[in-house]
Order: C-alpha cells, then sequence, then structure tokens
C-alpha cells in the first residue's frame, strides 16, 4: 500500500522542466503507429512485486514505450528482450509486456529506472539525474526488508547505485567506485562478523535495442545474468 502511494506520488512529479515538456511533446505528438492512443506522458513509477527480492534498475523510460503504456519497459524493444528473459527464469508469469493492463505479474522482481521521465536522447542532464534521485531512494527504503539483488542495466543505472547505497544503508561506496561490465559483482562488506549492510550489485549491459541487435547482449548474456541474481538473492 505505501509502495502504491509512492508510485501516485511519483507520477505526479514535476521537478524537471525540460523532462516534463519533452515527455508532454512527445505524448501530445505520438509516433504514428500509435496514434489511435493516449500516451501516458508522466513519470514512470516501478512495477512489480512489493516484496521483491530482486530490483532491476535501468535508465529511464522509454519515449514510446514506458512514456505511452505508463509501465516501465512495457510497450518497447527492451522491454519484450527483458520480459521474455523474466519469463524463461520464472520470475515472469508471461514472455510479453504490451500495456498496464496485460495481466503481468512479476514474481520476487522489481523493476524501477534511475530517472523516471522519458529523457531527449535516453540522456539525462546529471542535474536531472540527482533531482529524481529520492524517489528511487525512497522506493529502495520501502523495499528493504525483502531485497537483496540489485540488477544495474548499463553503466548510468551503475552509478545511481552509489548514492542509494550510501542514503537508504548508510554505506559508504568504495573510492574509487567499482567499474561498471557486464557481469560485474560489488558485495558491501559489513565489519568483521557482520552481516552484508546492503544487496549486491550486479552488472548487466542495457536490453536496449543497440546492444540486443548487434549480439553485444544475447539471450543467453541475460538468462546467466537472471541466474546469478537468483542464487545471490537466495532464490
Ligand atoms: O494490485 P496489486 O497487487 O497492488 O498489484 C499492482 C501491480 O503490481 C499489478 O499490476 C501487478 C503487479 N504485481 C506484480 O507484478 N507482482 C506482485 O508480486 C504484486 C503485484
Ligand atoms: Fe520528477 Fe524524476 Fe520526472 Fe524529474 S525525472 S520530473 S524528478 S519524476
Amino acid at each position: 500500500a505505501e509502495l502504491a502511494a509512492l508510485d501516485e506520488e511519483i507520477s505526479g512529479c514535476r521537478r524537471c522542466p525540460r523532462l516534463v515538456a519533452w515527455r508532454e511533446e512527445i505524448a501530445a505528438t505520438k509516433r504514428a503507429a500509435f496514434r489511435d492512443e493516449v500516451y501516458w506522458g508522466r513519470p514512470v513509477p516501478g512495477f512489480g512485486a512489493p516484496d521483491a527480492r530482486i530490483l532491476i534498475l535501468g535508465l529511464a523510460p522509454a519515449a514510446h514505450g514506458g512514456n505511452r503504456t505508463g509501465r516501465i519497459f512495457t510497450g518497447d524493444r527492451s522491454g519484450d528482450v527483458l520480459f521474455a528473459a523474466l519469463h524463461r527464469a520464472g520470475l515472469a508469469n508471461q514472455p510479453t509486456s504490451v500495456s498496464r493492463d496485460d495481466g503481468l505479474h512479476l514474481s520476487d522482481v522489481r523493476i524501477a529506472s534511475a530517472v523516471r521521465c522519458a529523457p531527449p536522447d535516453n540522456k539525462p542532464t546529471p542535474v536531472e539525474r540527482d533531482t529524481c534521485a529520492p524517489w528511487l531512494h525512497r522506493e529502495v527504503t520501502l523495499l528493504r526488508p525483502t531485497l537483496r539483488v540489485v540488477i544495474a542495466l548499463g553503466a548510468f543505472a551503475w552509478a545511481a547505485w552509489w548514492p542509494t547505497l550510501s542514503t537508504v544503508y548508510g554505506v559508504k561506496p568504495p573510492v574509487p567506485r567499482p567499474k561498471f561490465g557486464h557481469g560485474a559483482v560489488f558485495l558491501p562488506e559489513g565489519g568483521p562478523g557482520s552481516p552484508q549492510p546492503g544487496p549486491a550489485l550486479l552488472g548487466s549491459y542495457h536490453v536496449s535495442q543497440q546492444n540486443t541487435f548487434t549480439g553485444r547482449l544475447t539471450p543467453a548474456m541475460l538468462d546467466d545474468v537472471l541466474s546469478q541474481a537468483r542464487h545471490l538473492a537466495g532464490l
């Protein structure tokens, strides 16, 4: 219930003037193929299990994907790849994700983006990144009781995790920061004999077409990441 209230609050956010203008312009002009649809045109909240052990963190909603459907990774090529993989891993009840009322249900997984509004060229500014960060902090605070693993899709999400780790868990990230890479893992350390103070961070190439069409990220590679995440999450 608290998570649903947070989702509502996020959906009404207008803190970034450039992104508010952009998301609404896309929603008004549309892509020809979707001309009969009413675009969401607002911030896109997280989606999935409120008791998630795994959080999948993306960059930002796609202009004609999440910004159209109102659900993260829903209705775009990145989502096609991601949800198919989640279904193969037994974490989603269906392999496809087309609209907010398509019956998709995730188990043990929540998906969110580091920036909640679709940005021009998929590139938020540093100020926009920092302005949006508190929403992620609040979401992770609510997920904290069950959260064990964060999968960062791409270097932007990987970098967005450090302030969250420090704000929500009080864990100072190492200096220099561990480098993003596909398959990179960071396990925060407690003092001697104390338990791990925060979730494991797992890096994966982003599921964007740029990576999946070129074979930089294959379905098998994504299956391996999800299998490792399941293992780290104790699933
Ligand atoms: O109605 P609800 O149980 O609060 O779920 C809201 C929303 O989240 C619904 O679209 C299903 C999804 N969801 C999920 O994917 N996995 C869960 O474990 C619980 C809810
Ligand atoms: Fe608000 Fe984040 Fe959208 Fe900026 S990007 S308007 S902070 S939801």
